[in-house]
């Protein structure tokens, strides 16, 4: 039997996905969480010199969506059809679109500038994008893509917390209450929560 390895932080934020989808998968992994020192040494190694990766049998490979894209193949968490597909890698990208402009902002280092960056995000930005993801779960049925569960539900669920921190927007799951939803659901199915029971704890 092959063996799997997720490299990553001690974080959910692009790792967790990866590790719910193998829960769901029934797959045993080694669970790598990369501290900061060991990571000067790691980094150079790495195919893009960022995490997380996956170890397939010592074969490394990169970029959480499109691991989380294999694990959705071999899960059986995929389109019924090129088009089907399409639907969920342009919903993922979607919503990785949304992280990231959080998370530039979350990370600038000039507080005047973080300021006045998020305050552009939450009068500007956010009330359009957060309400067209709010959509897009509510018109699947709960769901990221195709109104039923693909992979993308669990990049969604891998990467809320950290969503959540880099938005900086404290009432989120009030005023979104399709997010949660969507996070609680899959860390409920069966294998899944055996996972998060048993994980070490990370805040986002
Ligand atoms: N597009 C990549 C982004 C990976 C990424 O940004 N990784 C960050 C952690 S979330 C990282 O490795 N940071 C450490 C570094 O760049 O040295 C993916 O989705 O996997």
């Amino acid at each position: 039997m092959a063996k799997y390895e997720v490299y990553y932080f001690h974080l959910k934020a692009l790792g967790e996905g990866i590790r719910l989808l193998l829960a769901y998968g029934g797959q045993e992994f080694e669970d790598h969480r990369v501290t900061t020192e060991e990571w000067k040494t790691l980094k150079p190694t790495m195919p893009f010199r960022q995490m997380p990766i996956l170890k397939i049998d010592g074969k490394v490979y990169a970029q959480s969506n499109a691991i989380a894209r294999y694990l959705g193949r071999k899960y059986g968490l995929v389109g019924k059809d090129s088009e089907e597909d399409f639907e969920i890698d342009q919903n993922a990208d979607f919503f990785t679109d949304v992280h990231m402009q959080a998370a530039r902002v979350y990370h600038e280092e000039d507080e005047e500038r973080k300021a006045k960056l998020q305050e552009d995000l939450e009068k500007n930005h956010y009330p359009i994008i957060l309400k067209k993801l709010d959509d897009i779960i509510t018109k699947n049925n709960g769901h990221m893509a195709l109104g039923r569960l693909t992979w993308v539900d669990f990049v969604f669920a891998g990467l809320y917390d950290c969503l959540k921190c880099h938005l900086a927007i404290p009432d989120l799951d009030a005023k979104y209450p399709s997010f949660k939803k969507l996070h609680d659901m899959i860390v409920s199915i069966p294998k899944v929560k055996a996972y998060c029971d048993k994980a070490p704890k990370a805040e986002w």
